[in-house]
């Protein structure tokens, strides 16, 4: 047995899935703790959870409770992460400190790929990734989840990034690192909120079966790393796209001049982006996040290996 896996405890759920050799789509829970205010954010984690398992597949949200790394929650657990003000935010860096510590942690993508890996997940769902964040020039604020994707094998299904980032950069360190972005039904890579960030994506590819296909190329070849499959928010779910410019702006001088800065800016803006547009940005980020289930869970039945 190695070592990693003392750390890992599954729900019943989970494994009997893997007994099964059914689809598991992996969740994180940094989206549940700091993502959405309560109680939106446990009623989406429910949600989208059930989304997965109409699609045919078994949910696996992820986080850090009691020493052990849990790959599939309990409805309680679900609640806890979205009640507990104390609740860590916890990239790859915090791992060992929470886990160590016996602390309540909720995952980033980045720590959320680190443990789908140990727990032989390849797909994962989430709303956004982090990314180069506008003027990191200066700052160096660049999300550790672009790390994570040049390095850990789990394909990650997102609405793009917002545009509190520089999306643009944000591609190019993605480019740099030898991790391909593919767009679910459109070439161009979206924004998160918006369908479009004026930017395209590296390779369309609508169907389940072809993103399975170049997934499992791209590690049959050795070459590790994770995948970004960018599915935008559906049109009738979309915010005008002057609007959400506007208010990013306003968004980001106010972090600017609060002086947040390292992992407070990400929930810091996206909960100022909530008040800003009186809660219609709420609603948007979750009906992309359901979304985002759907095209997770058909990506992972069409995984080869699957058991339908
Ligand atoms: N972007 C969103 N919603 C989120 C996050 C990002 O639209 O909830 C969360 C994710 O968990 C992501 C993290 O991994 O923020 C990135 O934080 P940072 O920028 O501090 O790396
Ligand atoms: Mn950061």
């Amino acid at each position: 047995m190695t070592q990693y896996q003392s750390f890992l405890s599954f729900s019943q759920e989970v494994l009997d899935a893997r007994t099964a050799g059914k689809a598991i789509v992996a969740l994180e829970s940094t989206i549940i703790s700091h993502g959405m205010p309560y109680p939106q954010n446990v009623a989406m984690a429910r949600e989208v959870e059930q989304i997965i398992r109409d699609g045919g597949a078994v949910p696996a949200t992820i986080a850090i409770i009691g020493g052990k790394i849990c790959i599939g929650l309990s409805d309680e657990q679900l609640e806890l992460l979205g009640t507990s003000p104390d609740a860590m935010k916890v990239s790859r860096r915090d791992l060992p400190f929470v886990l160590s510590q016996g602390k309540l942690g909720a995952t980033t993508v980045a720590a959320t790929m680190i443990c789908a890996e140990l727990a032989g997940i390849e797909v994962f769902v989430t709303g956004g990734l982090g990314g180069v964040h506008r003027g990191a020039e200066t700052s160096f604020d660049i999300s550790a989840d672009l790390q994570e994707l040049a390095q850990t094998s789990v394909a990650v299904v997102c609405a793009g990034v917002k545009s509190i980032l520089d999306i643009g950069l944000t591609l190019e360190y993605l480019e740099t690192h030898g991790v391909p972005v593919l767009s679910v039904g459109q070439q161009g890579f979206p924004a998160f909120f918006t369908r479009e960030s004026g930017f395209n994506a590296d390779f369309r590819l609508d169907t389940p079966a072809e993103q399975a296909a170049f997934i499992s190329t791209k590690w049959q070849l050795g070459l590790k790393g994770g995948v970004v499959v960018s599915n935008p928010v559906p049109l009738d779910q979309a915010m005008p796209k002057e609007e959400i410019d506007a208010i990013t702006s306003q968004a980001l001088q106010e972090a600017d001049a609060a002086g947040i800065s390292g992992k407070r800016v990400t929930p810091f803006l996206l909960s100022r982006i909530k008040e800003l547009t009186d809660g219609r940005s709420l609603a948007t980020n979750i009906a992309l996040v359901k979304n985002n289930a759907r095209v997770g869970a058909a990506l992972a039945i069409a995984m080869p290996g699957v058991t339908a």
